[in-house]
Parts: C-alpha cells; sequence; structure tokens
C-alpha cells in the first residue's frame, strides 16, 4: 500500500544558491538578507519549500560543503538572527525552508578534525584515519580528481576525503559520529526548518572489501536510525537524499513521501550521458527510456524528484533545450511542461524561472574546485579548446553565476564585485524584463505549479511514453480515473509531424509554449504543449 502524505505531493521545491542570490551588503556575495528581501518574488511564483545550499560557517573551498561548524551561519552570509527572520518571514508566506546537511564529510577546519590532527584519539575516530598497509590495499579516486587518502607525517597515518583534501569524510560507523549529526539536526529542527536535503547521503556507509564509497551495508540502517531520531518526531516534514548510486530498489526503499526513509531522493541518470561527467551529448531515445524507467518504476512504491539543473549541473536550456537567443524562451517553457507535468517533486533551480543559460569560460575565471582541478590536469593532454568547451557545456561555475535581477550593473546583484562572473546574457534575461512580460518563461512555471496544485491526476496518473522511437519528440500520456493527459513536446529546431496528435479531440489545451496552438498533426520548432482529455 502506498501511504503517500497527501500534503506533500504538490509541493514545489525552489533551489537557492544563497552565494549566488542577492547581495544587500556590497561584499559581491549573496546573504541571507537578500533572501528575504525576495521572498515577495518566490510567493508570486508559487513555490513552497526553499532549499538552501549550506550557510554554516565554512572556508567555501567548496563553497559551503566544506563545513567549519554546523550551529553557526557562515558571516559572509548574515547572523542567526538574520536566519530565524527568515524563517519567520518565510513562514508567514506560507514557504518553509529546507537546509542543506552535509554529513559525510567536514572540512578540515572543523574543530573534531583539528582535534583529530592534533593527536585526539577520540576525534581521530571521528573520521577514516588508516595506516599505510589499509591505504595501499583499499586504493581510493578523490571525485575532484587525484587521490582520496591524505598522508599526515605526524600521525604517520592518511585520512580519507572523498571530495576536496580539505573535505575529510567522516566515519558514520562510528556512534558517537551519528548521535553528533542527530544532535546538529534536532537544533535546526527546533528552529522551525520543514526538513532537509541530505549530500552524499549513499556515502555514509561504504564498502571496504570492493573499495566502494557508497551503498555500504548500514546505509538503510542508519538512515531509518537518523530519520528517527530527528525529522520524524515533527509533522509534515520534507526530506530529500542526493543519491547519485541509488537503483531502483535503493531507490524504493528511500523514498515513499511517509517519511520512511526520505520523502524522496535525487537520481541523476537522466543527467550522465558518456564515459565521464565532462561527455557533453545527449542521446534523446535514452533520455525518454530513463524518464520512462522512474515514472513507471517509482509510480506504485517511491516518489521522484524531478529535475533538469542543480547548482552541480550545467543549465537545463543549455543542456537539454536550445540555448539560442531565437530558441531560448520557447524551448525553456517546453522544457518546463515537460517535466513538471511527470509524477513526483519538481525542484526550480534559481534562475531556471527566467531561462538562465552556460557561458564560455576562461581557466581565470573558473572558481569551481572540481572545473579547475579538471581543467588543469586535461590541458596537460588534450587540445586546450576542447577543454574549455567542455567547461562551457558542463562546468558546475554555469549554475554558480548570479541571479539576474534587471540589466543595471552587476544585472542588479551587488553594488561590489561579485565573487564570480556575472553571465553576460543579463541584458536580456533578467527578473525584471520577465515579471513585465506575461509571456515570458516565468510565468510558465508559475502556472505549471497551480496546475500540479489543482490536477489530481498530476499527483497519481499512470505515465506512458508516446512513440519512445522517435528521435525527435518527447511525448507521453498519463492516466488517471479516466481522465488522460496528454503531453506532447517537439525536442528539435525543425517542424515536425506526429500522428498521434490526430485523436485527441474533445480534449482541452491546458499549456503550451506556443501563443496559438498548432493543428494538423504539427509542432513548430521545440513545441511542446498538454491537452487534458476528460473521462466519458
Ligand atoms: O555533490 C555530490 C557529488 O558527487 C557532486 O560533486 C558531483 O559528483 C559532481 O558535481 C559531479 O561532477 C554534492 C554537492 O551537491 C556538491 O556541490 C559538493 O561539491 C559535493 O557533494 C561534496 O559535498
Amino acid at each position: 500500500m502506498k501511504n503517500i502524505k497527501k500534503s506533500l505531493k504538490d509541493k514545489v521545491v525552489y533551489q537557492i544558491y544563497p552565494m549566488s542570490f542577492m547581495d544587500t551588503t556590497g561584499n559581491g556575495m549573496g546573504d541571507i538578507n537578500g533572501i528575504i528581501g525576495k521572498l515577495d518574488y518566490l510567493e508570486g511564483l508559487g513555490v513552497d519549500l526553499l532549499w538552501l545550499t549550506p550557510i554554516y560557517n565554512s572556508p567555501k573551498n567548496d563553497n559551503g560543503y566544506d563545513i567549519a561548524d554546523y550551529y553557526q551561519i557562515d558571516s559572509d552570509f548574515g547572523t542567526m538572527e538574520d536566519f530565524d527572520k527568515l524563517l519567520s518571514q518565510a513562514e508567514k508566506k506560507g514557504m518553509g525552508i529546507l537546509m542543506d546537511i552535509v554529513a559525510n564529510h567536514t572540512s578540515t577546519e572543523h574543530i573534531w578534525f583539528k582535534k583529530a590532527l592534533a593527536g585526539d584519539k577520540k576525534y581521530q575516530d571521528y573520521y577514516v584515519f588508516r595506516d599505510k598497509e589499509f591505504v595501499e590495499a583499499h586504493p581510493v579516486t578523490s571525485i575532484f580528481g587525484g587521490d582520496a587518502w591524505e598522508y599526515i607525517e605526524n600521525l604517520d597515518l592518511y585520512y580519507l576525503h572523498n571530495f576536496d583534501k580539505t573535505q575529510a569524510d567522516l566515519d558514520w560507523d562510528n556512534d558517537e559520529v551519528r548521535e553528533e549529526t542527530y544532535k546538529m539536526m534536532n537544533f535546526w529542527l527546533k528552529k522551525g526548518v520543514k526538513g532537509f536535503r541530505f549530500d552524499v547521503i549513499d556515502m555514509i556507509s561504504k564498502v571496504w572489501e570492493r573499495c566502494e564509497m557508497s551503498n555500504g551495508p548500514k546505509l538503510h540502517e542508519y538512515i531509518e536510525e537518523m530519520a528517527n531520531a530527528t525529522y520524524r518526531n515533527y509533522e509534515d516534514t520534507f526530506t530529500v537524499g542526493e543519491t547519485w548510486s541509488a537503483d531502483l530498489e535503493h531507490a524504493k526503499k528511500y523514498s515513499n513521501l511517509d517519511n520512511t526513509e526520505f520523502s524522496t531522493i535525487f537520481t541523476f541518470e537522466h543527467t550522465m550521458f558518456g564515459p565521464d561527467k565532462w561527455s557533453t551529448s545527449i542521446d534523446l531515445l535514452k533520455l525518454k527510456a530513463i524518464f520512462e524507467k522512474w515514472q513507471k518504476g517509482m509510480h506504485k512504491e517511491g516518489w521522484n524528484s524531478l529535475f533538469y539543473n542543480n547548482h552541480d549541473l550545467p543549465r537545463a536550456i543549455s543542456r537539454f533545450g536550445d540555448d539560442r537567443e531565437e530558441f531560448r524562451e520557447v524551448s525553456g517553457k517546453g522544457l518546463a511542461i515537460l517535466l513538471h507535468l511527470m509524477e513526483g517533486t519538481p525542484y526550480i533551480y534559481q534562475g531556471e524561472e527566467i531561462g538562465m543559460i552556460n557561458r564560455p569560460w576562461i581557466r581565470e575565471e573558473m572558481q569551481d574546485v572540481e572545473a579547475i582541478n579538471y581543467f588543469d590536469v586535461a590541458v596537460e593532454t588534450e587540445d586546450e579548446k576542447e577543454v574549455l568547451n567542455k567547461i562551457k557545456n558542463i562546468s558546475r561555475d554555469n549554475a554558480r553565476t548570479p541571479i539576474q535581477w534587471d540589466d543595471s550593473r552587476n544585472a542588479g546583484f551587488t553594488e561590489g564585485k561579485p565573487w564570480i562572473v556575472i553571465n553576460e546574457s543579463y541584458k536580456t534575461i533578467n527578473v525584471k524584463d520577465a515579471l513585465e512580460d506575461k509571456n515570458s518563461i516565468f510565468y510558465t512555471y508559475k502556472e505549471l505549479i497551480k496546475i500540479r496544485k489543482k490536477m489530481e491526476l498530476v499527483k497519481n496518473g499512470t505515465f506512458d511514453l508516446i512513440d519512445g522511437k522517435s528521435k525527435e519528440h518527447f511525448s507521453y500520456m498519463r492516466e488517471y480515473k479516466g481522465e488522460k493527459l496528454y503531453v506532447f513536446s517537439n525536442m528539435t529546431d525543425k517542424e515536425i509531424e506526429i500522428s498521434e496528435m490526430k485523436d485527441l479531440k474533445g480534449g482541452e489545451v491546458i499549456i503550451s509554449n506556443y501563443n496559438e496552438v498548432c493543428k494538423g498533426g504539427k509542432l513548430r520548432p521545440y513545441e511542446a504543449f498538454a491537452v487534458s482529455v476528460k473521462a466519458n
């Protein structure tokens, strides 16, 4: 029996990357007061939950995913008073805050790690310190490149870091580490946060026999324990686990919206198409098959997350659509229609709602530790132009340029010098213009959120691809209590024909990305629309 909390099924999450949201102090970095100042904007869009990527005290070598103190707000973002104000003002507008829990690792600036380095055995056991023999028998490569073991000479030990060397992995097999984590989560729950996004949560249990860094034997046991110790004791919390390695079986265990174990999880199969993350081309047939697999696979048990991009992924239009000026708007709206009418919880990554796009990068402008590491190694053996092209298409910095609020200096983001370049497109792509133009991408998102809230079918319907073999369009049909919803989406820049469209007599077009829906079985470039056919 599917036991889904109804109240969570129509929620839409908006992801805020605070560093790049809105600066009110002139230090070039976004802050909590900047978010407070834009709550009306977010309320206008209609989102329910605001997921903030980490705002805790951090040296920010990985932009906050390297936490030095889980109980403090980083001074670049403001104070705890600012945070409390954000919580209460958001709540007044009917929006909840989700905190990002990074519990697989801490910054090497964390007091625990400093004590460990100073020789304190208790804190060495918080992390994964191992001797030479163990390390030689267990080679691990860091996700950000290079060896994941770092040698500490005066201890004659190595510590594990699956990410940057300033992000030391915690040892979840140590009871005290888990207790500390739950204590910290309860601190934020008591303040009134509505839930959490869990960073790389599938990595908390490792399989040492095979040197696998995720999906270890204790994974689900620890999550159960965590849920019982924390968010299960609160009403209507929303939780999402980031799980790069989850297959359908794991996914069903993780997510049910009934709070066993998470409300939902992030899986990434639809964002990975090549041998490594830097591969660029998208295979539409594969993309459709992946969505079909997850939509069907999670329909009875489980609950999907619906997203194209986040702070680790390139901009949706540039990756899945067409960011050339003549197609950008229609393609952005088309992508939104395609995704938001599926089953699951949709996420809008800041700036997506106005159709922000990627940009070309040069080495001096890059901020992301992953991109920099990659670039420096890749240029040794590959053509620099090729490497820069991959960075333009895939680098995480693409998502991290500030929101373009208007066409004034620095796109209205800061009075100071922005911590990362502003995307040059701000003169034509910005919130001010988007709000003034009733035909903009923003209003398509707003409308889709409204549709989700009022149509039971969107929350509960079955999912079937239409013409799964077509390499030109991505279309599907959903059905609930006899009602049908057809969603058609041309994924090319050409006019195409679709025979299935001819049988939609009596249907009502509920949303479209062209002002007038075309007739006669033809779809214009990137045309997308949805038709509802009521039960007789
Ligand atoms: O991401 C997990 C993660 O594995 C990504 O770093 C991903 O592998 C990478 O972007 C793909 O190349 C989470 C956070 O979302 C990310 O921002 C952090 O850097 C990472 O964890 C470490 O905390």
